[in-house]
């Protein structure tokens, strides 16, 4: 075959495959025709104050990019995040989104999309599958980075000292890569020394209330705390809570880390009562919107795309607060 007819083939199937991606559809009608891209997101749920502002940012820059966004809140569970997905499937969409609650167990689910043809963005959460063909890209924070920050600030705040410093952590949700990457970013800096001791280490789910419920038996059970590291900032607020009601001063008797920088959070910091806060941001809204249509127009987007993060002492958060929008 010539040059010049393999050229016309080329034209004339992307020519098709252009019309077919400006139709923001595959011939599904789960957009009700409208042409708008219909994406299909499933959300963990409603945990924190983090997830507040990330379904936030997900639904107004929804509707300000002009997508058709169906919202699912799995409730904390990962059987519902499966079943959303696979009703997303039967709907057509055009391109489905998650926050995974847990790491594992979505290769099936997964395949089934892909059999379907219908492209899928890792939005916030990372999964385990070693098939990354599984899924376009993966928007979100370095996790383990954030747990080395908070590492890193506590190895300065003791350089010097030479007595045990007494470490009681917070998990989040058992199996979300948060908790998992949090956990292993943090105990990989503290190692370096050994005065840095994990005495107690559980799972507080993310939340205020079980932090709050964890830090008392903490409290009880070693009435020797220095440093309360948690791995986000309603599990530390809660431990605040616990920490006052038990006579202490959060802040001076108990040194506390969180990761998040959600504004009640920020004011806690401000306020003494948390030490230093290392930054994940939930607005990953608009950068959704757009991989949404590149993948939906067949365009090549990045594997991995992140979020960009800073940290906080409580002199900064004084500063950013009156900007604070969430
Ligand atoms: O840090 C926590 C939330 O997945 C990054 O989930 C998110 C985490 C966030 O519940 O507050």
């Amino acid at each position: 075959m010539g040059k010049r007819s393999l050229a016309a083939i080329a034209a004339t199937l992307m020519t098709a495959a252009a019309l077919a991606g400006c139709a923001g559809d595959d011939g599904g009608d789960a957009g009700g025709g409208s042409g708008k891209l219909v994406l299909g997101f499933s959300q963990v749920g409603a945990e924190s104050g983090w997830r507040t502002a990330n379904t936030k940012s997900i639904q107004d820059s929804a509707a300000a990019s002009g997508v058709d966004l169906k919202f699912v809140d799995a409730q904390g569970k990962q059987e519902n995040q499966i079943k959303a997905i696979r009703s997303f499937i039967t709907q057509r969409v055009d391109v489905i989104a998650f926050s995974p609650v847990v790491e594992s167990g979505w290769d099936t689910v997964l395949k089934e999309a892909k059999d379907a043809d219908i492209p899928v963005i890792l939005t916030d959460r990372a999964i385990d599958s070693p098939d990354t063909s599984l899924y376009k890209t993966f928007i979100g924070s370095d996790f383990v980075l954030e747990g080395k920050k908070a590492g890193e600030w506590l190895v300065k705040e003791y350089e010097g000292k030479n007595d045990p410093v007494n470490i009681v952590e917070l998990q989040g949700t058992p199996g979300a890569a948060p908790a998992n990457d949090r956990k292993t970013g943090f105990a990989d800096v503290i190692k370096a020394d050994p005065k840095f001791k994990v005495i107690a280490s559980q799972t507080g789910q993310f939340t205020r209330t079980d932090g709050k419920q964890v830090m008392e038996t903490f409290l009880k059970a070693h009435p020797d705390i220095d440093v309360l590291y948690a791995h986000n900032d309603d599990m530390g607020l809660g431990a605040i809570e616990a920490i006052e009601a038990a006579g202490k001063k959060p802040g001076t008797d108990i040194k506390i880390i969180t990761v998040d920088a959600v504004k009640d959070g920020m004011t806690a910091l401000a306020a003494g009562k948390i030490n230093y806060i290392v930054e994940c941001s939930p607005l990953l809204g608009p950068q959704l919107m757009d991989l949404a249509k590149k993948v939906n127009n067949g365009e090549q987007v990045e594997q991995r795309v992140l979020t960009e993060e800073t940290t906080f002492t409580p002199e900064q958060a004084k500063q950013v607060l009156p900007e604070r929008k969430y």
